[in-house]
């Protein structure tokens, strides 16, 4: 690790009262795009649909000579090609992804960083290999506690220069859905999703699915690197040590009806029953409710649920509005899991904008 100047690399920070997404947050913002919502329409996100998140460069492999280390406390370390990986027992899975900064540019203050309002997600059909099978075979030593994932992207994050890295427990790296991905919605990776090998955690905000797959470590002591032990915290205070981010909490989000208004995108609906439609997801359990309220208050509607598909991604639900009357109203809609997580309405703060499921809000005008 090596320490860059302030000028460089800024320290973490909330806005001011008032302040404005500044032209650095612009910037992240715009390689870092989200999931138009109209996308919101399709089981599987078309992979140019899907959002995208890479916190420094999209790192160039070339497949052919590219080469994934399986080693630390293993007792036979391995080093496997693409080739090899393809041979293998071949498994797909259609999974959410979620950023787990999504909704940060909704809170007050605001924290500085890359400003999602809702979009930073999409759903995936990844194929590839069982993190497990691998790991059995390397044969993992019986001290082992984390598993440390990483990624062949380099650069500098407040102040520490580093190699995107995340380390995850071992009992959950060991679970049978945990992939090596190498196809996504059935073509091998793009170079911007993780080519030619990332890791997919069903259930998992998507910092743990590291991109451009080098090294899986097996380790016994707790990986300490800083996208664990610095970034992805619940915290309040900047020096407060906080809690992990960890599984994906639920979210409903609507499918805004009706045509957008270009600036601002209010949504245009004409007067009459307005199918309302949507996604829902939970990384924890699945979804067993979605509701939804017109104008806030505390009138939530039940909404009908779709199949659900794989048990991470996320289902659709339709609820009938009768918008009888013109005029301006708000819609809201939220989840609730198997395991009793549900949807706060307004956005509860911690200092990073991490796993934040405030209920989303669809501006609508009835004419
Ligand atoms: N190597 C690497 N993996 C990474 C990242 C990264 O910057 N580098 N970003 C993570 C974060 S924060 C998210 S939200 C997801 C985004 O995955 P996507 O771009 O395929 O949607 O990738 C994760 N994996
Ligand atoms: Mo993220």
């Amino acid at each position: 690790m090596s320490m860059i100047d302030e000028s460089v690399s800024a320290p973490a920070r909330v806005a001011e009262p008032g302040e404005g997404i500044s032209v650095d947050e612009l910037r992240l913002a715009a390689r870092n795009h989200g999931m138009p919502l109209e996308a919101l329409r399709y089981d599987v996100t078309p992979v140019g649909l899907h959002y995208l998140l890479t916190h420094y460069d999209i790192p160039a492999l070339d497949p052919a000579t590219w080469r994934l280390s399986v080693d630390g406390s293993v007792s036979r370390p391995l080093t496997i090609g693409l080739d090899d990986l393809h041979a293998r027992e071949q498994v797909t899975q259609r999974v959410t992804l979620e950023c787990a900064g999504n909704g940060r540019a909704r809170l007050d203050p605001r924290p500085v960083s890359q400003p999602w309002l809702d979009e930073a997600v999409g759903t995936a059909s990844w194929t590839g290999v069982r993190l497990a099978d691998l790991l059995t075979e390397a044969g993992v030593s019986a001290g082992a506690v984390d598993v440390a994932f990483t990624g062949a992207d380099r650069g500098v994050e407040r102040g520490e220069e580093q190699t995107y890295r995340r380390g995850l427990p071992l009992g959950e790296a060991l679970l049978p859905d945990v992939l090596l991905a190498y196809a996504m919605n059935g073509q091998p990776l793009p170079p911007q999703h993780g080519a030619p090998v990332r890791l997919v955690v069903p259930g998992w905000y998507g910092m743990a699915h590291v991109k451009w797959l080098m090294g899986v470590t097996v380790l016994d002591t707790p990986f300490d690197g800083y996208q664990n032990v610095t970034s992805y915290r619940l915290k309040q205070e900047p020096d407060d040590p906080g809690e992990p981010v960890t599984r994906i909490l639920p979210k409903a989000l609507i499918q805004p009806p009706g045509i957008p208004d270009f600036q601002s995108r209010t949504r245009i609906v004409d007067r009459g029953t307005v199918e309302l439609t949507g996604r829902a997801w939970s990384g924890w359990a699945p979804v067993v409710a979605v509701e939804v309220s017109v104008n806030g208050g505390n009138s939530w509607h039940q909404a009908s649920l779709g199949p659900q598909p794989d048990a991470y991604a996320w289902r659709a639900w339709t609820w009938t509005w009768d918008a009888r009357s013109p005029g301006r109203y708000s819609l809201r809609a939220r989840a609730r899991d198997d395991a009793g997580n549900g949807q706060p309405v307004e956005a509860a703060w911690n200092r990073q904008g991490m796993a934040n499921n405030h209920a989303q809000r669809v501006d609508v005008v009835v004419r």
